[in-house]
This record gives structure tokens, sequence and C-alpha cells, in this order.
């Protein structure tokens, strides 16, 4: 495999560190690095020998595969009870004019667009809104399941479940299964930002703790739903809080290997309390996802969220540890678009999110939630009138 033998030249290029050697040799020898060497791999790694670790990693996980799915966001609310330093999409209650509120019945309607389509997943996410409680998601998830059994359920940050539990009166425990006999499956990865509790308190004092976020995906995991995790980065964390993060998330995989996937966010800095920090350069986003492969072991899947970065840094993050670039989308979310995303009505199609993973290479697999194969695009061509034929 050609990745193999870039690692193996690699190690014999007499000029390399030592350091930085003796990690791509534990790369080769499928070794667990420490999280004082993945700090060495921010401060010192270069973006070339970054790419060689994690590609090598990512073909032996994923091979050649890229993954994609068709899905669609539903967003009811985007008014906040909290008040994150980072996030340009929320309002407040004194902000409530410029704010968004679905109706129930505005939710369904919107899931009715996309009767007869073959999208496999719904994610539900928003703003933590005090009178949406956990009876009205509880009902939303039946209603959804009774209208498309067939579209995965994936919902909720552990903000809004930890907001939700705790008006509720019920344990964490007790609000996921009712959630979960309501046709909740899985979880999203929001909320998680930066674990370090100073940093967290500079930047999102007042929701859920990290503790609190790892219990809630702990117990999610532990009662059968698998979940996905974030990192917030590029603003005012250290690379040791970053390494201190995805510790705590292999950590957890460890004991209950519920997470599917990890998806590095990148901060954005447009129309937020945050907007004088500087975006981190796209060299960044890349050397971030190759160090987020290489250390998390044990995550079989690392998505880069194309709506967030933009088509093209995605396309190019296959290179660096990426094996996952989310999903159509259907210009259903807003919080990137808000944030100073370069996608500003994200949506791809089928054929434009095969196009793009063929482009760069890579073999398009479109796959449910759990990562079951739905459809191999390797032979598939478009055709205009019917959408789509076997080759
Ligand atoms: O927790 C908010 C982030 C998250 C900004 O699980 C920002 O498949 C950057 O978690 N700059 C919510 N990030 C979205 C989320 C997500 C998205 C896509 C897929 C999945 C998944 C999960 O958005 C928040 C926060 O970390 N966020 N504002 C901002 N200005
Ligand atoms: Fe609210 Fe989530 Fe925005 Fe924080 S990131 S203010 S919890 S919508």
């Amino acid at each position: 495999m050609q990745s193999r033998e870039n690692l193996v030249s690699l190690i014999n290029h007499s000029e390399i560190a030592t350091d930085l050697k003796n990690i791509a040799e534990k790369v080769l020898n499928e070794e667990r690095i420490s999280t004082d060497e993945a700090i060495t791999l921010y401060e010192k790694g270069e973006l070339g020998y970054l790419g060689v670790l994690a590609n090598y990693i990512r073909e032996k996980k994923n091979g050649n595969f890229t993954y994609f799915n068709r899905n669609f966001h539903i967003e009811p609310t985007n008014l906040c009870v909290f008040d994150c330093k980072f996030c340009s999409y929320s309002r407040n209650f004194k902000q409530k004019g410029e704010a968004w509120e679905m109706t129930e019945e505005e939710i369904y309607d919107y899931v009715r667009k996309y009767d007869g389509e073959p999208v496999t997943e719904v994610h539900i996410v928003g703003g933590v809104h005090p009178k949406l409680n956990l009876e009205f998601f509880a009902r939303i998830l039946r209603n959804l399941r009774e209208m498309r059994p067939d579209i995965h359920r994936k919902g909720f940050t552990a903000v809004e479940l930890e907001y939700m539990f705790r008006k509720a009166k019920v344990s964490v425990k007790e609000g996921l299964e009712y959630l979960k006999e309501n046709g909740l499956q899985s979880l999203p990865g929001g909320g998680a930002e930066i674990f370090d509790e100073a940093i967290r308190n500079e930047i999102c004092a007042d929701k859920c703790d990290s503790k609190t976020w790892l219990e809630i995906h702990e117990t999610a995991h532990q009662l059968g739903m698998p979940s996905n995790a974030t990192m917030l980065y590029g603003h005012i964390e250290t690379y040791a809080h970053r390494v201190d993060h995805m510790n705590r998330l292999r950590k957890l995989q460890d004991r209950t290997g519920g997470f599917n996937t990890f998806i590095p966010l990148k901060f954005r800095n447009q129309d937020n309390q945050m907007s004088h920090i500087p975006e981190v350069s796209t060299i960044e986003d890349l050397r971030n996802y190759a160090v987020a492969r290489i250390f998390l072991d044990n995550f079989q899947h690392i998505k880069a969220y194309w709506p967030m970065i933009g088509r093209e840094t995605a396309a190019l993050s296959m290179s660096y540890g990426v094996d996952d670039i989310d999903g159509t989308i259907d210009d259903s979310t807003k919080i990137y678009t808000m944030a100073g995303s370069e996608e500003q009505t994200p949506a791809l199609s089928t054929q434009q999110l095969v196009e793009l993973i063929k482009a760069h290479g890579r073999h398009p697999i479109e796959r449910d939630t759990l990562y079951n194969t739905i459809t191999d695009y390797a032979n598939y061509v478009f055709d205009e009138k019917t959408r789509l034929t076997a080759n």
C-alpha cells in the first residue's frame, strides 16, 4: 500500500527529528501515542509529516472509502437561555424579534418536504428554549417515527439534554431511557467545545459542564445509543487543551466504544462575542484533523463537517485523516451560515458529494448513521433523467 511506503520512507529520512521519528514508528507498529507525544505533533509536526502518519491510519482503518449520508437538520428554535461567547446563531429573550421558533405543525410540515426522498437521517438540534421541554421533544420524536420510520432520529446535544432533564426533574438515565422509548436513536456531538474547565468557563460558563457532557454520552452508550463527539478549536485554547479534550474522549471510548465519529469544529468568528479572535488557517485545520486521526486510535471515523469548513477544505482533509464529510444537508442548518462559513446555503446533491469525493481520488460510500453501506458509488454514473443508473 502506497501509504505504508510513504510512512516507511519518512521514518528512514535522515533529517527527521528523533521524537517525530519515534512517533512515526509507533504509528507504523500500531501503538497508541501518549498525550505528550500528541502535543509534540501539534508543536513540531509539519503538515506533510502529519499527513503521512494520518493517511496511513486512515487507510488502515477505512481503506480508500469516504463516507457521506443523505440528511437534513431540524432546528426548532435559536432562542437560547445560554450565552456561549462563540455562538453567532442564538438569540436571547431580549432579542426575541430576531429569533425563530417553529411550531409543532411547522416541524411536521418541514419533514413532509422529504416525502418520497431517500434521506436516511434527521439531525435535531437548536437553541435551549425554556418552554420546549422533555414531553414536547418526546412527542416530536414519536410523530417523526410514525411519519418516517425509515429516517434515523439523531438529536439533542448534551447541553440541550442536561437542561431538559433538569427541568423535568429526571436523572440522565431516566431522561435518556424515556427519549429512547419515544424514538431517539443517537446523539450528535455538539456542546463539547473544550473540556478544560478554565477555558470552558471563559467561553461558555453557564451551560452543562464537561463532566456532565461526558456522563450523558456514557449513559447513552450504556443504553445502546451511539453518539458523536466534537471539539471546538482555534480560539483561546492551547494545544495542551485540545489534547486533554481528546484524551477525555479516548478514555471514555475505551470504556464504552459508543462513539461513532469525532468531528473537529473550527471556530468561525463572524458576529459573535469572540469576533476579535482571528480564525486559524486552513493549514492548521488540516494539521488538527491529522493529529486527531493519529491520537484517537479507538475512533473508527473522523468527520470534516463541510458546511462549517467549506467543501474545498473538507475535500482536502481526506488526505489528512478524514474519512467522512457529513451529508447533503439541504440548506437546513444556520449554525455556520451565521458564523461566517464560506457555505452560505449549505446543500450538496448526492451527485455533487460523489463527484467531490471522486475528484480527490477517494471511493464514495453513502452510509446510514451507523456507517452501514447504503450505496457504493464507485461504479455509478449519474443520469440526468433517471438521476441514478448502475454502470
Ligand atoms: O456545540 C457554535 C458549534 C456545535 C460556532 O454530531 C460553532 O454529526 C464554530 O455539534 N464557530 C453544534 N463552531 C453543531 C454540532 C454538530 C454539527 C454537525 C454534525 C454534528 C454531528 C454535530 O456548533 C456547538 C458548537 O461547538 N458552534 N458556534 C462558531 N461560531
Ligand atoms: Fe445556546 Fe448552543 Fe449557542 Fe451555546 S452554542 S448559546 S447552547 S445555541
